[in-house]
């Protein structure tokens, strides 16, 4: 039976046997100084401040035994799976593949491309390599799922404008009923958070659902 979770813009049905959670990209590269998101010049701070949100969501999940799923944003070390539009752009001082304070930026391997401690995966657990801002592309995600009998995704994770957003538009258009754990993402900037749920749960949920953590721990337990 679906447990209905107080959401915007109406609850959302969650299906307890179909659902899994999808912590997007809390990586060091992104969370602390020295990774990529220090070197285009953003605050990093804003993103560490969710890890203890991150956490109690992640361990919801694990205490009900659902699936819980991680992704990392990761090239090859040799990069031959990023455009090299993609390492051309911007002006930042360092580029992905070049060496920061933890390694090579964006590059599997790397200290810099591990999730945070307080999140790591455990057994069990799967992680998601995705060359791509979205977590489809390149990635078999979409058929693993499919697989598995998912049909609703709890998603978390940074940045909400950038891969979180690119995910979860993604994953609408593939028919997964997606909730976004409000408190459980965040932006560089705080005007694209607030703006990334409005366009969110605008006309009707047209990309999906957003509930706090709270919502999700009250009306699940
Ligand atoms: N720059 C930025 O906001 N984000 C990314 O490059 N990747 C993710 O969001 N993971």
């Amino acid at each position: 039976m679906d447990i209905a979770i107080p959401a915007r813009p109406y609850p959302y049905p969650l299906d307890p046997d179909h659902t899994a959670l999808v912590v997007i990209d809390m990586q060091r590269d992104f969370i602390e100084r020295g990774g990529f998101g220090d070197s285009l010049g953003n605050d990093v701070a804003r993103l560490e401040a969710i890890i203890p949100v991150v956490s109690g969501l992640i361990g919801l999940f694990r205490k009900q035994g659902w699936l819980v799923i991680h992704t990392r944003e990761v090239h090859k070390p040799d990069l031959s799976d990023c455009p090299p539009s993609k390492i051309r752009r911007g002006n930042a001082p360092l580029k992905i593949g070049e060496t920061g304070a933890m390694g090579r930026l964006l590059v599997r391997g790397e200290p810099g491309n591990q999730i945070v401690d307080s999140l790591a995966p455990i057994a069990g657990e799967i992680v998601i390599d995705k060359p791509g801002k979205g977590m489809f592309w390149a990635t078999g995600l979409e058929e693993m799922l499919k697989g598995l009998g998912t049909t609703h995704l709890v998603l978390a994770g940074v940045t909400i404008e950038v891969c979180v957003q690119t995910s979860m538009r993604e994953a609408n258009d593939r028919g997964f009923e997606c909730l976004l754990v409000e408190d459980a993402t965040e932006s560089y900037f705080s005007e694209f958070k607030a703006a990334a749920i409005e366009m969110i749960v605008a006309q009707g949920g047209i990309v999906g659902w957003v509930a706090p953590l709270a919502a999700l721990e009250k009306a699940i337990g």
